[in-house]
């Protein structure tokens, strides 16, 4: 989930920095750096949940095999860089067209570039648009569709968002059509804390990188180094919650506006849901799909899910 900034500070920002509870959007994370401090991120020891993804895709092929029986059109949800798609575009056939969505217009123009070079048989077109807000798709024919949303990213929706986000999506589809998605499952604490406090301090500056961004685009000054990293484990709500801890009683100034921070309060940066088999039928139910299949690595750290309107 990401966003742009453009000089003035956006209403959501503003209103969670004056709330009781002071928190920021985590799609705020997403600037240039932030995205490059991401992609360092998912290749962290500790961050298991990448390179499980792409096992779990690599040892379930014949499922997704099945899936693109006919020739269809695979969409994504926030390609990036299309990296976990490549197993797909690389083992199953009938893959006709592949739709990246993504925010970010010049990261996806060459990304589709690559793309069509490498694989010159599939139709490529690359949709640029916030796809957490309603957008529409190209027409198909009548061909049959496949969304993928990798990541776990459904995770850093709230879950009633989620629910709401993946209705928003069936509503795209067609009776037969499937949803591939990534969710990170709920295990034991220490793992899931250490994930999103990783010793080499990526993650830390990723999240502390969000005032960094906010200075460089509200000419604020906020002291960065004054606020820490915290990543910690709610368990009553299910998710890993990010904050930043100021170390100081302190004012920040930003766009005209001042906002008083007292010492060691925390700024709610992103949570990170985590999900076990019943949250996922539960989900299932709630958007309006029919759960065909979740399969999961051994240590069941993560699962990969296909739901079908
Ligand atoms: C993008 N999203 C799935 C990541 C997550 O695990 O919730 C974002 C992230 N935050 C800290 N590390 C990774």
């Amino acid at each position: 989930m990401k966003a742009h900034l453009n000089g003035t500070v956006s209403s959501d920002m503003l209103t969670g920095l004056f709330a009781e509870k002071k928190w920021i959007s985590s799609k705020f994370l997403y600037d240039e750096q932030g995205s490059q401090l991401f992609e360092q991120i998912t290749d962290l020891p500790e961050y298991y949940q990448t390179r499980t993804e792409a096992q779990i895709l690599l040892e379930n092929l014949s499922a997704w095999k099945s899936v693109f029986r006919k020739p269809a059109a695979l969409i994504e949800l926030g390609s990036g860089s299309s990296k976990k798609t490549k197993i797909l575009l690389d083992h199953v056939p009938n893959i006709e067209s592949y739709i990246p969505i993504d925010i970010s217009e010049e990261f996806l123009a060459d990304t589709v570039t690559q793309l069509q070079a490498s694989y010159p048989g599939i139709h490529i077109q690359g949709l640029s648009t916030d796809y957490t807000q309603p957008f529409t798709l190209p027409d198909f024919k009548g061909k049959k569709k496949i969304v993928f949303f990798p990541g776990s990213t459904i995770g850093n929706f709230e879950p009633r968002e989620a629910e709401l986000f993946l209705e928003n999506i069936r509503s795209l589809l067609n009776p037969g059509d499937q949803l591939i998605f990534g969710v990170d499952r709920k295990k034991d604490e220490a793992v899931l804390k250490a994930a999103y406090d990783d010793a080499a301090g990526v993650t830390a500056a990723f999240n502390k990188n969000l005032l960094t961004r906010i200075n460089r685009e509200h000419e604020a000054a906020i002291d960065v180094d004054s606020f820490s990293h915290v990543a910690l484990y709610n368990p009553t709500a299910g998710r890993i919650e990010m904050h930043l801890e100021s170390s100081r009683e302190q004012v920040l100034t930003l766009g005209g506006h001042t906002i008083e921070v007292k010492k060691q309060e925390r700024i709610h940066t992103e949570n990170s849901y985590k999900y076990d088999p019943e949250d996922i039928i539960r989900l299932g139910r709630a958007s309006g799909f029919l759960l065909r299949r979740v399969v999961s690595d051994e240590r069941e750290y993560f699962s990969v899910c296909l739901m079908e309107v």
